[in-house]
């Protein structure tokens, strides 16, 4: 572990530094709580620990740990485990320490054995976290993807556009959604089977994010629909670009086993005015696909 010790004490310090080198342990010295700050605050991804001493000239132990715990938030990627040195074997120094957000407290003289199992305890602790973190990310990106596409799903989608829609309304900047649905795909699931038209999805969907412009943001909001977010884009260049998309998926076959399948798409195209919700957005947006359906589909419409 890298371990940044805060401590006054010259010949304390040294002493410290001997144990913890001898456990193993790579160790960066301060000598008081200023410096412990200012060094956690501009280098706290280089630490793994913080062995702090209570009594420490410019700022206690407990103001510099107060600091620290605020500036991190709970349980964050720059969350260290700390643990308090003192002199003191006052039972409201223990209990303002941990309040404080230390993790642990120890009185001096520091017996070696003491502090090497305190450690161990600590790297438990500090693993337990990262795994939590790391399942928390699994988890957020689990819930925001669709299984089959990889893309975002629905409820990723609309988040993005709630979001982006703010935005236009704040900045008064444009922004145009769009829905895609596949044209007859029932036949495709009918003729090649449900796993044909799996490939073809996929097939699909990694067409349009491979050829798509920076900032537009798709995502599967039905079974063989598609959503379109479009920021800073104004209706007449929406259009020409669902027309590029559209294109790009009727202009090439899409390949299963050895049949070669040919595709189209409608697109509903709406665009986005400060009095509009999001519902709105998507229902203008159906509308207009409803309309290019009966137009006779492969077609784009406003
Ligand atoms: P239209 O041109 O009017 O859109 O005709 P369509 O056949 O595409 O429309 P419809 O909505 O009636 O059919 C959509 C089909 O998409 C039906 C459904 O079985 C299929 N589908 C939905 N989700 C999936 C999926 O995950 N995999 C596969 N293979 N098919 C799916
Ligand atoms: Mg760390
Ligand atoms: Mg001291
Ligand atoms: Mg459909
Ligand atoms: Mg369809």
């Amino acid at each position: 572990m890298r371990i940044l010790i805060a401590e006054d004490a010259p010949s304390d310090r040294m002493l410290l530094r001997f144990h913890l080198e001898k456990l193993g342990h790579q160790v960066i010295e301060v000598s008081d709580g200023e410096q412990l700050v200012s060094f956690f605050f501009s280098h706290a991804e280089e630490v793994d620990l913080l062995v702090v001493d209570l009594n420490m000239p410019h700022k206690s132990g407990v103001q510099a740990v107060n600091e620290i715990r605020a500036f991190q938030g709970s349980y964050d990627a720059n969350w260290v485990p700390i643990i308090i040195l003192s002199g003191s074997e006052s039972d409201d120094d223990v209990l303002r320490c941990i309040e404080a957000g230390a993790d642990d407290y120890l009185v001096k003289p520091i017996q070696h054995k003491v502090l090497a199992a305190k450690l161990m305890a600590m790297t438990r602790l500090d693993e337990m976290r990262q795994k939590l973190m790391a399942m928390n990310a699994r988890l957020e990106a689990l819930s925001t993807t669709d299984y089959l596409t990889n893309l975002p799903n629905r409820r990723a989608f609309e988040k993005n556009l709630q979001d982006e829609m703010a935005k236009a309304g704040r900045y008064g900047q444009s922004l145009c959604v769009a829905v895609f649905d596949i044209d007859h795909f029932k036949q495709v699931n009918d003729t090649y089977g449900h796993e044909g038209g799996d490939v073809v999805l996929k097939e699909l969907s990694r067409r349009l994010v491979s050829e798509k412009r920076a900032g537009d943001q798709f995502g599967r909001i039905g079974g063989e629909e598609f959503g379109l977010c479009l920021p800073h884009t104004d209706l007449e260049n929406a259009l020409i670009a669902c027309e590029r998309y559209r294109q790009l998926l009727s202009k090439k076959p899409f390949l299963y086993d050895e049949y070669s399948i040919d595709l189209t798409v409608s697109v509903g195209l709406c665009r986005f005015t400060t009095e509009t919700d999001q519902l709105e957005l998507i229902k203008g947006a159906d509308q207009a696909l409803y309309q290019a359906k009966h137009a006779g589909r492969d077609c784009v419409v406003v």
